[in-house]
């Protein structure tokens, strides 16, 4: 059985990195093989409850206010609306509802609806996600009592690189949330994203991050830099394909239990790309219209594509209200260095 580990150096996850792609991909897929079901994916289907005027500036998101992205503003949509999109999301498949919301932190008045939603869609029997910016203690509870099965909050790069992304938020303001997450008993979302101009050593600093962190998180969407005009990033140059292949594959190694997701970028991916990912251990996608505002493809096509691979999509499991801690001595959540 292989050991889960929280103490990866950055020179150990770039020796993952730089091995020759049929070792790491053989590495990978054995350990993916040794957890998971091989020929499972999960479902998620994504909602932007609230859309854009956002008042952080993230150089990637084309819902920040501080770029001209000619995104439509949506404030937070109807609980009824929300229900009706997560019946329509079951219906296609998905089994986990994330709701999204570009806020910096949940305004206190908005919190009676937010939580509504979870109650709603979870009695629908749906696994529920939310990522709504930072939270404080309060807030935390009230999410995990309403039964808010995950929180996504994203490491999204490595420390090093962060500040040149975001400048209204620390790193160390990520690692607080997620601990208030983690100590409330929800399970987390956490990863990042690939393709912002960004060097190898960045990449293995955030996958170090998460893997370092005292429990890891279930949930690791790996996202391929959408680059949406008008955001600072626009114009960044492409990331080499195998570079995104890869980093999937040092996640699966370094987080063996996760559930690694492709997230934003699979719409400019073609089958093969996919099929790559899915070998190296990614067994979580996004499916439906959109992600938040960026599309997604068509989910026929998707079906598809699974069908060709032999790949089922995973049932729905209810899971324990309280998340299963990897490290129960574990209490504080610090920037591994
Ligand atoms: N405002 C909340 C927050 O930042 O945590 C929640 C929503 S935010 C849009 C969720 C994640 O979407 C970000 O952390 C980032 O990883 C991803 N994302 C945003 N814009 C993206 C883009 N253009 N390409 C790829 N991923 C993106
Ligand atoms: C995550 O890591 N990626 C998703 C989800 N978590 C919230 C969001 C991707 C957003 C892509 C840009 C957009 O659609 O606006
Ligand atoms: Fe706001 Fe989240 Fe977009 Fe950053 S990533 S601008 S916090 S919605």
């Amino acid at each position: 059985m292989k050991e889960i580990r929280h103490n990866w150096s950055l020179q150990e996850v770039n020796q993952l990195f730089d091995q020759p792609m049929n070792d790491l991909l053989f590495q990978a897929h054995t350990v993916h093989r040794e957890f998971h079901n091989p020929n499972e994916v999960q479902v998620s289907t994504l909602l932007s409850i609230k859309t854009g005027a956002c008042p952080e500036d993230c150089k990637y998101c084309p819902q920040s206010a501080h770029y001209n992205t000619g995104l439509e503003k949506q404030k937070l949509m109807d609980v009824e609306k929300v229900i009706e999109e997560a019946k329509l999301a079951k219906k296609a498949g998905a089994t986990r509802f994330c709701m999204g919301a570009a806020w910096r932190s949940p305004p206190v008045a908005d919190m009676p609806y937010v939580l509504d939603m979870v109650r709603q869609v979870k009695d629908m029997g749906m696994e529920t996600c939310m990522t709504l910016g930072m939270l404080n203690d309060e807030q935390t509870a009230e999410l995990a009592d309403a039964g808010l099965d995950y929180y996504n909050h994203n490491l999204d790069t490595s420390p090093e690189f962060y500040e040149s992304i975001i400048t209204t938020r620390n790193y160390q303001d990520r690692l607080d949330t997620l601990g208030r997450v983690r100590d409330a008993g929800m399970k987390i979302c956490s990863g990042g994203i690939v393709g912002m101009g960004e060097g190898a050593d960045d990449r293995s600093g955030l996958l170090m991050q998460l893997a370092n962190l005292p429990a890891h998180p279930e949930s690791v969407p790996i996202n391929n830099l959408i680059k949406v005009e008008g955001t600072p990033l626009d114009q960044v140059d492409d990331l080499d394909p195998f570079d995104f292949v890869r980093t999937i594959a040092v996640a699966r190694i370094l987080m063996p239990l996760s559930q690694v997701r492709i997230s934003a970028g699979r719409d400019d991916m073609n089958d093969q790309l996919q099929a790559m990912c899915f070998f190296a251990g990614a067994n979580s996608i996004f499916c439906g219209e959109k992600l938040l505002t960026c599309p997604l493809p068509q989910q026929s096509d998707d079906m598809q594509l699974l069908d060709r691979l032999g790949i089922q999509s995973e049932e729905y499991k209810p899971s324990p209200k309280k998340a299963v801690a990897q490290d129960d001595n574990a209490q504080f959540y610090n920037a591994a260095g």
